[in-house]
């Protein structure tokens, strides 16, 4: 491998997604608590995997699994019930304990402040498309980085801002379910402005290494054809560079602020939220950049060049080159698109922060779980980092999707991707095959 020896392996989860303790403590309520209470969902993360109350079983499954590190979520919530204004030293002292124990297990915490989670106080207020939700980000990061930042060193602020911004705000499928162009890209700007105004905050707090997690979707055009060349492009402008200019210093990209223009789907010449100096701000200097990668896809002119076709969401036994999400299995195109990231924005170091795939394997009758074609998917995956590494890419991480089996939002509890299976009937744990063979890789390169 080209990996070098001080690569960090680690995994990855998020709060809403396992912590559970909806209302414990004086923990508030967020935009996901709203929208599975207002039947948007199949299931809730009311209890999810009981992390709240399990958290030391957690860390030690992932002090034998061998890790250096584990990213996971603050949820805003339960620091600031109302989403600014009085703290929840109870919400901060469950972080605190976290940390400390991540510590003592010798696992590097990796906090992320954003993972979806908004105050539905401040959702109420007009959420992400109210300008002052940037300013309540940016004294959440300096309550909860005053809190940690004397031992968590390396911080994201944002995970998935696509995701944030148009699942939530365009396409209505995720919370806070709003639908409108103007808003959701009105939604993304001010995520992206509170991204640029924490990072200074966290490093006067003591954060060492601060970046931001985004998401892709890699294209390819279907065919030769010029029509699904151009389709490609806009479909890569909408799904990626939207965020990665930015947050680059290329500002947002100009074909697609002229697409946008000739759509309608805002006047003037910049999107209408923007105020001078917001780009800069923006393009605050990152110490990394966090890459989401599952898949990739092709996009031709009838498909459309801004929905998200990645394939439909199976049962076991998805189609072969698939995963239970309907997702293609394409590690070749991360290789390419980290050489890209590379050549095109030159970041100072880039991060897997989540990859990983879904498997609904559960333990047999002997208790083990054999899910081959997760540790195949992971296999690929790492050797694909290596590969770009070797070409120059300057990747140092690699965080699996996800440590245990847990609420995959709208899919509900079905879609499981954890290196741990749990039973969400009675909370426990066992690992599965992919732990053990994530746990000998590790000890291997030790
Ligand atoms: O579960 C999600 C996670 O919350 C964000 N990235 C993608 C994962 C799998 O869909």
């Amino acid at each position: 491998m080209a990996l070098p020896d001080d690569f960090t392996f680690g995994v990855a989860t998020s709060a809403y997604q396992i912590e559970g303790g909806r209302s414990e403590d004086g923990k508030g309520e967020s935009i996901w608590d709203r929208f599975a209470d207002n039947g948007r969902m199949p299931e809730s993360g009311d209890v999810a995997c009981d992390h709240y109350h399990r958290w030391q079983e957690d860390i030690a499954l992932m002090g034998e699994l061998g890790v250096d590190a584990y990213r996971f979520s603050i949820a805003w919530t339960r620091v600031l019930p109302e989403g600014r204004g009085a703290i929840n030293q109870a919400g901060l002292d469950f972080y605190d304990r976290l940390v400390d124990g991540l510590l003592e297990a010798g696992i590097t915490p990796y906090p992320t402040l954003y993972h979806w989670d908004l105050p539905q106080a401040l959702e109420d207020d007009g959420g992400w498309t109210n300008r002052a939700t940037v300013d309540a980000f940016a004294e959440y990061a300096e309550v909860v980085s005053g809190r940690l930042g004397d031992r968590a060193t390396d911080w994201i602020t944002h995970n998935e801002p696509w995701v944030a911004t148009f699942l939530g705000h365009l396409e209505g499928v995720f919370a806070p379910g709003r639908t409108s162009w103007e808003e959701a890209l009105t939604a993304g700007h001010h995520i992206l402005l509170s991204h640029g105004r924490a990072v200074p905050v966290l490093r006067a707090a003591g954060a060492q290494q601060v970046g931001i997690a985004l998401d892709c979707r890699p294209a390819f055009s279907a065919t030769d054809s010029p029509a699904d060349a151009a389709a490609t492009r806009h479909f890569d402008g909408f799904r990626n560079r939207w965020f990665f200019d930015p947050v680059f210093g290329l500002g947002y990209p100009e074909d697609m602020l002229a697409a946008y223009r000739e759509r309608g789907r805002f006047v003037g010449d910049h999107i209408p939220a923007e105020k001078p100096g917001d780009l800069e701000e923006i393009a605050t200097d990152i110490d990394f950049v966090g890459l989401n990668y599952y898949t990739s896809l092709p996009i031709s002119a009838a498909t459309g060049d801004e929905s998200e076709e990645t394939g439909v969401p199976t049962g076991p036994n998805p189609p072969p080159g698939h995963t239970e999400m309907g997702w293609p299995i394409t590690p070749e195109a991360l290789t390419g698109y980290l050489v890209h990231l590379t050549q095109r924005y030159e970041p100072k170091a880039i991060r897997i922060t989540e990859n990983g795939a879904s498997y609904s394997d559960v333990p047999g009758a002997d208790g083990r779980t054999r899910d081959q074609a997760r540790i195949d998917y992971l296999a690929a995956h790492i050797a694909a980092v290596d590969a770009a590494v070797e070409a120059g890419a300057p990747v140092d991480s690699y965080f699996v999707w996800s440590l245990m089996d847990n609420l995959e939002w709208v899919e509900g509890y079905r879609q499981r991707f954890g290196l741990v299976h749990v039973d969400h009937a009675t909370g426990a744990r066992s690992p599965k095959d992919s732990y053990y063979w994530y746990r000998d890789l590790i000890a291997e390169r030790r």
